[in-house]
């Protein structure tokens, strides 16, 4: 389960959580703040539809493709590795929820770590993500350090034995929890090599939400 950090906490507060844990809630920081962090945890990732400084606005404009998945729709957004598409995802994401409804737009998460930790590594190896037009991409990022990518919605789903990616779809959802008392000015940090990351459908068009990737070692 996460840990979750309150203001005036350490950058070594934030490895310490993701090394044990995967993920850190962070309550009641400024953006700036959280901005920091995110700068200090590794160099920022230029994800394609962030701004110049590497921080994307998340808000429902009815877009859905291959890029952002429902991510920038009123669904709901199941778990993924962000960027799981590309040769090398990168290794932080954060999210900061500058506007969140009462309801909807509920953070969801799974540590694929603790999912995958009773298949053996040679059942992972045969397990790829592929597109709608053939592309492959390897769900084992790092053999020797239990990293992963997963993602399976219209756009890209999981490919190997049929039991076998029956067995990985339920082990996520079996592992997968809700976050429902993130609020405004409360952000989450995940090590997108292990934990995957969604939420449930958004009510409305209010939610606000930032995203920094970074990339770096722990
Ligand atoms: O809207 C959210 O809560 C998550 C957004 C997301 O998955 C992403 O930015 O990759």
């Amino acid at each position: 389960m996460a840990n979750r950090i309150r203001p005036g906490v350490s950058l070594q507060h934030v490895r310490d959580a993701l090394v044990t844990d995967g993920i850190v809630l962070v309550s009641g920081w400024e953006f700036e703040d959280f901005r920091r962090v995110m700068a200090e945890l590794g160099d920022i990732y230029q994800h394609p539809d962030a701004d110049p400084t590497g921080v994307t606005r998340v808000v429902p404009d009815n877009r859905s493709d291959a890029q952002s998945g429902h991510g920038f729709s009123l669904l709901e957004l199941p778990l993924h590795t962000d960027r799981s598409s590309t040769p090398q995802p990168p290794r932080f994401l954060g999210l900061y929820l500058a506007q969140q409804p009462d309801v909807g737009g509920v953070p969801k998460f799974a540590d694929l770590r603790l999912a995958f930790a009773g298949l053996s590594q040679h059942d992972l190896e045969q397990v790829n993500l592929v597109n709608l037009r053939g592309r492959s991409r390897p769900l084992v990022l790092a053999s020797e350090n239990t990293s992963y990518r997963y993602r399976d919605d219209p756009w890209w789903t999981l490919s190997g034995p049929t039991e076998l990616t029956s067995t990985l779809r339920d082990a996520v959802a079996i592992n997968s929890y809700t976050v429902p008392w993130l609020r405004t000015g409360d952000a989450y940090i995940l090590d997108n090599h292990r934990v995957v990351h969604g939420r449930t459908e958004l009510l409305g068009t209010s939610r606000v939400a930032m995203r920094i990737l970074a990339d770096g070692t722990l």
